[in-house]
């Protein structure tokens, strides 16, 4: 039976505060924090439980081999020490994994398998470097060929950055929806990261029927303002779209569309009289995972920021109260990944699929979240300065901590 699943990242032991990303506001003010991996990883864990609690299925992938082996080696002279190249090399970012593929499951395709593209993540230095690791993961997860295509990423003259600004709607996850691409145009104050012709590459090599497809321009003043990635200010789930009155270029003309593909579609808009844009930033209110409970109800699982940030709480009261498609609004805490701009849904990628198709070393259960917490507990670093990325001592103890994470997860072969 097809159901969403969510992966999530596991956040790595090299989880730091380097403030490489420009445009991502919350990273960029916590940039030198000493950050902590042990308690991140934890926080990351409990979530899982926490979704897998209320009947969803939950799966995860592992982190990437940090400090990336090859890197450094291609970018400096034996002996260099570069402290930002150094803090690439170290990044833990791969723990979002909203940005590790672009999936377009299987009722939306011509061959109807369920289509999976590597996000070449090209526009920040750091994130560039995630894809063929990430790539051999999901090869592995996703190794049914009969069920699953993987394909390598979009040529790099256009940047790519997978499931963050893309959506898919439709009346239920295992029908057949539409697929809207959310891309950006350069020449702001931030940088665009997500490129027009990468989608359309992306959904033609996924073979989805161009009259379910929609590519829509993301708002440059919501580029300017901090949503780096779509995600930022929208979010959907099966018929629902949720998202900031400033999200898009031209709303009439994507509300247009999404209804004229999507008869069903409910649109729930925050005005921003309501939450400001750089309230629904700062606050993440839209990097929320929007779910369908067992029971059929919509819910919004939203960051803890967002729940006690007060204009976006007297929102989500009213909209609580009132009788649109969402029904409860669920927060939880995901602290670490937040300062460096990661919230919820950031954390998760979603797959539509059979559950007994994938590799069943990367679902989750309760025995399984109970392991990695002990793994974590007695391997990840409790804390990560600034001073001390690059440090050879931390970087063994950060090998040997994703080691015994391949070894108790039975995933020696990614080791
Ligand atoms: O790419 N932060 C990530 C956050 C990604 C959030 N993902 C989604 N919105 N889906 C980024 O900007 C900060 C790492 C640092 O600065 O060390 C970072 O990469």
């Amino acid at each position: 039976m097809l159901r969403e699943i969510n992966f999530d990242g596991i956040v790595g032991p090299s989880h730091n505060y380097a403030g490489l990303s420009l445009g991502n506001l919350a990273a960029t003010r916590h940039a030198g924090d000493t950050a902590f991996p042990r308690e991140a990883a934890l926080q990351g864990v409990a979530k899982m439980r926490h979704n897998m609690r209320l009947g969803l299925a939950q799966g995860f992938l592992l982190p990437l081999p940090r400090p990336n082996p090859g890197f450094l080696a291609d970018v400096c002279a034996v002996g260099d020490f570069d402290p930002a190249l150094t803090a690439m090399a170290w990044s833990a970012s791969s723990m979002w994994t909203a940005n590790a593929a672009t999936v377009s499951p299987a009722p939306d395709t011509e061959d109807g398998r369920c289509h999976l593209t590597v996000a070449n993540l090209v526009t920040m230095p750091h994130r560039s470097i995630e894809w063929p690791d990430t790539l051999r993961q999901l090869r592995t997860i996703f190794a049914d060929s009969a069920h699953f295509a993987v394909h390598g990423p979009v040529p790099p003259t256009f940047g790519d950055e997978g499931a963050a600004n893309h959506m898919r709607m439709g009346v239920s996850h295992g029908e057949p929806g539409i697929e809207i691409f959310i891309y950006g145009r350069p020449g702001g104050r931030f940088p665009a990261r997500q490129h027009e012709q990468a989608f359309r590459a992306i959904a033609r090599r996924h073979g989805l029927d161009h009259a379910r497809c929609i590519f829509a321009e993301q708002a440059p003043a919501a580029i300017e303002a901090g949503a780096f990635h779509n995600d930022v200010v929208a979010v959907a789930n099966e018929n629902v779209l949720f998202c900031h009155e400033q999200a898009f270029a031209d709303r009439d003309a994507l509300f247009a569309a999404i209804r004229e593909k999507l008869p069903a579609a409910q649109i729930v808009e925050v005005p921003a009289s309501a939450v400001s844009l750089a309230e629904a930033i700062s606050s993440y209110l839209f990097n929320a995972q929007l779910v369908t409970l067992p029971e059929g109800v919509q819910a919004l699982i939203v960051p803890t920021e967002a729940w006690e940030n007060k204009p976006v709480r007297a929102f989500l009261d009213a909209m609580i109260q009132g009788n649109g498609p969402i029904r409860k609004v669920l927060p939880v805490d995901v602290r670490q990944s937040m300062a460096n701009g990661g919230g919820p849904a950031c954390l998760r990628l979603r797959v539509v699929a059979d559950p007994a198709r994938i590799d069943p070393r990367f679902m989750l259960d309760e025995d399984k979240a109970g392991l990695l917490e002990s793994v974590i507990r007695s391997h990840w670093p409790e804390r990560i300065s600034s001073a001390e990325i690059g440090s050879e001592a931390l970087a063994d103890q950060v090998r040997d901590a994703r080691q015994a994470l391949c070894e108790a997860l039975d995933l020696k072969e990614l080791g």
